[in-house]
């Protein structure tokens, strides 16, 4: 009796400890947000620019809960992960406001808490809601992603793939060092630790050259030896495919130790890394740099369109596929983003929004994938143009205005990273197929679409009383209203 007692009142304390705590706002709901992107996408202006413009009350006439008046406060927060980097918010905005320079590159992941506090728009939810929702903001290379697949892949698959793509002509010069390598590695002889480095080393080095290449290739797993984080010369790390493996292997072999690593790859990077990250996420960002793309031709045109696929099969595998059981929670709204349109004139804003609509759609389709809205926009995180127009002979022409990098080249002339300049971008085309059809690319070989050059973050503009106003873009409004709009309603 006495026992039960206890029980009954400890039960009934936790309870009231729960209500009080979300009285007082403790529980407030909250909202994974992922975002991802092949490197230097843009996902590190993207999440700084979206938490400066919320904390700072930027101009997001898209964003309902904004444009109304409902948000009272939005402000970062502890994040709830302890062991996950903390996105450096405050180094990334000092960079670009005060230095005027882009972020470093980051190639690990990281989070970030911005707590929102806001007036609901219906009575009856005001009734019953704190106004409160905490959004847990995860960033992460995309190169990570495309690991998935290999986990249901052995060795033995995962080789013969690679030698498969390491053939095809596009790649077959870049990874000549590393097949000329391997085919002289014989699999059954002693494991040795030397050996299998210079296999990995050798085939890091193919990878990375397959993404430096000005082909624009797209990036091939394992993700992490392009994207090592904090794994770099670890044993999971010092893998790579073999030639002429052989059915039984002997144990102690070279073969079995390279089997080992890729198994240990797949269990201790691959597998903890989606049960602890992407399976967690609620709502979803794909960052893609359309305009180097568009620039490079339909044939990086088709690659950026795959490496999207694989990204967007990653979110919702369809059912039966083994790794849908990972996952906790389920995504249900993804945006496709083309950052850097401050580099088009407005008027190609559209036209770059079809193409990436074609792209997304055209991704959806192949990907295994169902069960979650998919939307598109052309945006610039930070807009770092202006835009005017300039009188050629009789023509008035369309023009962006910013401080081109230093270095940048355009005609012959070289910026020294200073002077404003005005610059005639060119339109993208009016008709979307072209942009995708591969085999205009070689009938033609045609100068690039558009001329871009990239510039500085821009200047802030600064009020009468000498307040800094929030990084401008171009469409963030509309990305913020799909991505967590209807959760402030
Ligand atoms: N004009 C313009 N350029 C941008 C914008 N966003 C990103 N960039 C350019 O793209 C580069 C990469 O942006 P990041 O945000 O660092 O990209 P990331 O995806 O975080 O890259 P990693 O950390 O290397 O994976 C920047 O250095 C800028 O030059 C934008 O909104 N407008
Ligand atoms: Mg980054």
């Amino acid at each position: 009796m006495a026992s039960s007692l206890t029980t009954f009142t400890d039960e009934a304390r936790i309870a009231l400890d729960t209500l009080s705590g979300r009285a007082a706002g403790l529980f407030s709901p909250s909202l994974r947000l992922g975002v991802t992107g092949l490197s230097r996408a843009g996902k590190t202006v993207f999440i700084s620019a979206l938490v400066h413009n919320l904390i700072h009350g930027g101009r997001l006439p898209l964003f309902e809960a904004q444009k109304s008046g409902r948000i009272a406060r939005a402000s970062l927060e502890e994040q709830p992960d302890d062991a996950v980097p903390r996105f450096q918010y405050e180094d990334h905005v000092a960079a670009l406001v005060d230095d005027r320079v882009w972020p470093d590159s980051t190639r690990a992941i990281s989070e970030l808490r911005l707590t929102i506090e806001y007036e609901s728009a219906s009575g009856w939810n005001r009734l019953f809601s704190a106004g409160k929702l905490s959004i847990d903001i995860v960033d992460y290379p995309g190169e990570w992603l495309l690991d998935l697949p290999l986990l249901g892949k052995s060795f033995a698959d995962f080789s013969r793939e690679a030698m498969e793509l390491a053939a095809l002509p596009v790649r077959s010069d870049l990874s000549q060092a590393w097949q000329g390598l391997a085919s002289s590695i014989d699999p059954d002889a002693d494991a040795d630790e030397m050996t299998a480095r210079r296999l990995a080393e050798s085939f890091a080095a193919y990878l990375k050259a397959c993404k430096l290449d000005e082909r624009a290739l797209s990036t091939l797993p394992p993700g992490r030896f392009l994207m090592p984080g904090d794994l770099e010369g670890s044993p999971a790390l010092t893998f790579a495919p073999m030639m002429k493996l052989s059915e039984r292997r002997r144990p102690g072999s070279l073969q079995a130790m390279m089997e080992r690593r890729y198994e240990a790859y797949k269990t201790h990077v691959v597998k903890p890394f989606f049960r602890e990250h992407i399976t967690r996420l609620d709502r979803q960002i794909v960052l893609i740099d359309a305009m180097q793309a568009l620039n490079a031709g339909p044939a990086a045109m088709a690659d950026l369109e795959r490496a999207v696929t694989e990204i967007l099969s990653c979110f919702r595998p369809g059912r039966g596929n083994f790794v849908a059981d990972l996952f906790s929670r389920r995504i249900d709204r993804i945006l496709v983003a083309a950052t850097k349109a401050d580099q088009l004139h407005h008027e190609s804003h559209d036209r770059l929004q079809a193409i990436v609509r074609r792209l997304a759609d055209r991704a959806v389709a192949r990907a295994n994938f169902s069960g979650a809205d998919v939307d598109v926009v052309a945006m610039a995180a930070v807009r770092s143009t202006r835009e005017g127009t300039v009188k050629q002979g009789r023509d008035t022409l369309p023009v962006i205005i910013g401080t081109p990098l230093k270095g940048e080249k355009i005609n012959g002339e070289t910026f020294d990273g200073k002077a404003e300049t005005a610059i005639f971008p060119g339109d993208l085309p009016e008709k979307v197929d072209p942009v995708f059809d591969v085999s205009r690319q070689q009938a033609e070989n045609n100068e690039p679409a558009i001329r871009f050059v990239r510039f500085r973050p821009p200047k802030l503009e600064r009020t009468a009383e000498g307040v800094t106003l929030s990084l401008p873009h171009i469409r963030l409004d509309r990305a913020l209203q799909f991505l967590i709009g209807d959760r402030l309603a």
